[in-house]
């Protein structure tokens, strides 16, 4: 170990920690932009400098490791002077439009100027005048706002395994891009968000459909259903300053009635639906021993990645719609016959954790099944626009039909839940006995095995696009050993989604998580094929899973 002092207080780390990660051990605070805890280290803003003592020097102390005997002042007046400068000249060349910036209130270059007491800035650099990309459909890039701490790069090359962005030009021209420069949707990226949420300005944002959704809900022509994602339950809160995790459903529900949805409902009906689709798929498969492993296909970052990088493994996924477009298709042919409602009135929006939905809606094979997609800022930013109290809300439910849903589909938003959900019918049907504990945890790469129908089924869970790339890698190559795969693009599944609320952290996706976990283990009904409503739904209209009429409206086949 090595031992150190930091503002006269006496430290001990092991060797190789960095000067930032000492004065934390010692609850001292050192402001940073370009790192970030999850991302491999950079170094460049030099926001986060202290003084060596002895020597007088500046040291990035995100990068700069300890060493025995050190002095470091992290608040000198020579450290706080050039963290200043640093700051400002990032201010010097940055848009002064805070007011109207979608990061207003969560932007950390806005925090830190203010932390640091820069109230105006000395220098006038040269604005840049950089267009704008919203070639879409899920992300804004604004490269004005850039302060190329390179956060984006690293999380879609470290975390993604996409390398969809990069740093081109040098000097002051220097920018970051995609290859060639080219329109973001042209290129490999799949709009999971995990570079906007890791974007410390708004250089990187969700493309907004807020306006589009007032104007249907102003539309007396139109009747508007929402339907929300399984994780917004446990993370819409945060925007409203309540703690991650705390459960919100009944507020949520109140909050779209109020906001003027016609029919408030839940996309955990159709996630249940889901299970019971792509649930009977996979023991066709697996009885059948055909197209194994069997691989989720729900989340559409991964369906994207896949296509770019594993197109020869496109018949490995499920054929099952996601539960947001099945809910869409849903809401527009049975619930239109129920009601009585011409389908081309019916306006379907879905509030989810992620950006790579608004790609979903636009894709060829899905296209016409949801209108619109709100991330769970975009909602948050329409309640406060209302003038709603949200934390105030006294609890509704939501509507009847397509708003009935168990804990398997509220599971769906954590890491492992659409797989828990899957084995808990899966295991039912096919042995009538209800499944054990699986023991999933929070890990980017988890597996689990269970007996079913005398048989071995080998599981394993992929989050985070570079996890998923090594498992499939194991698949192509012939060397894997499971049955089912499930993959989310975003570190620690849709609770860690592209959409949801900002600053995110390891610790407030495990709060989300668990605040699923606890509706999950609340009492209701933990099972999809227990639903009523979906039971009600496959008497009534459906018939049988995978039968015709599902085959038509619940599933798809992706491109090669
Ligand atoms: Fe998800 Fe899904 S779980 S993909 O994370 O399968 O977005 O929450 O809505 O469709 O149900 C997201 C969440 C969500 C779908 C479901
Ligand atoms: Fe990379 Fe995802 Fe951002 Fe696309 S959306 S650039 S894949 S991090």
């Amino acid at each position: 170990t090595i031992t150190l002092t930091i503002d006269g207080q006496q430290v001990e780390v092991q060797q190789g920690a960095t000067l930032l990660e000492a004065a934390r051990e010692l609850g001292i605070e050192i402001p940073t932009l370009c790192y970030h805890p999850d991302l491999s280290l950079h170094g460049s803003c030099r926001v986060c400098v202290v003084e060596d003592v002895k020597s007088g020097r500046l040291l990035a102390s995100c990068v700069a490791p300890v060493n025995d005997g050190m002095e470091i002042s992290t608040n000198s007046s020579k450290a706080r002077a050039a963290r200043k400068t640093n700051v400002e000249l990032l201010l010097a060349n940055h848009p002064n439009d805070c007011l109207g910036c979608d990061r207003n209130g969560t932007c950390e270059l806005q925090d830190i100027t203010h932390d640091l007491g820069i109230t105006r800035v000395d220098f006038e650099g040269e604005k840049r005048d950089l267009p704008v990309d919203a070639s879409g459909p899920s992300l804004k890039r604004e490269p004005n706002k850039c302060i190329l701490c390179g956060r984006c790069v690293r999380v879609c090359e470290e975390v993604q395994g996409v390398s969809a962005l990069e740093f081109t030009e040098r000097g002051f021209n220097s920018i970051v891009s995609t290859g060639f420069n080219l329109p973001q949707s042209e290129v490999n990226c799949a709009n999971c968000g995990q570079c906007a949420t890791v974007c410390p300005t708004a250089a990187i944002t969700e493309i907004s459909e807020v306006d589009k959704v007032w104007a249907a809900l102003e539309d007396d022509s139109k009747h508007v259903v929402v339907q929300t994602a399984p994780s917004i339950q446990s993370t819409l809160g945060e925007e409203f300053g309540m703690e991650a995790g705390t459960v919100v459903t009944g507020k949520m529900a109140a909050a779209l009635r109020r906001l003027g949805f016609d029919k408030v409902f839940t996309t955990d009906f159709a996630a249940d639906l889901t299970i019971m689709e792509e649930g009977n798929e996979f023991i066709q498969r697996f009885k059948g021993n055909k197209n194994l492993p069997h691989i989720t296909s729900c989340c559409p970052g991964w369906v994207k990645f896949c296509e770019h990088n594993y197109p020869d493994l496109i018949d490995n996924l499920s054929s099952a719609k996601s539960p947001m477009s099945m809910f869409s298709a849903i809401s527009k042919s049975y619930y239109a016959e129920q009601t009585d409602i011409d389908a081309k009135d019916i306006y379907t929006v879905a509030v989810m954790p992620c950006t790579a939905k608004k790609f979903e809606k636009e894709r060829e094979e899905l296209l016409g099944d949801t209108d619109a997609v709100l991330t769970t800022r975009e909602l948050a930013r329409m309640i406060k626009e209302m003038g709603i109290k949200f934390t105030t809300l006294a609890d509704e439910k939501y509507d009847e039909m397509l708003g009935s849903h168990t804990g398997a589909a509220t599971i769906f938003g954590t890491t492992g839940g659409v797989t828990e959900a899957a084995l808990r019918t899966v295991k039912e049907e096919l042995d009538g006995e209800p499944l054990g504990r699986l023991g999933l945890g929070f890990e980017g790469i988890q597996e689990a095995s269970l007996e079913v129908a005398g048989q071995t089924v080998n599981v394993a869970i992929a989050n985070g696009l570079a996890n998923a790339a090594k498992l499939l890698d194991e698949v192509r190559a012939g060397n894997s050993k499971y049955h089912f795969i499930e993959v989310m693009a975003c570190p620690n599944g849709c609770v860690g989604g592209g959409g949801q609320p900002l600053p995110t952290s390891k610790e407030i996706k495990q709060k989300r998580a668990l605040g699923l976990r606890n509706i999950d283990e609340s009492g209701i009904i933990r099972k999809s094929h227990e639903n009523p409503m979906i039971k009600k739904l496959y008497d009534d209209y459906l018939g049988e899973p995978l039968g015709g009429h599902s085959h038509h409206l619940l599933h798809t086949k992706y491109q090669k």
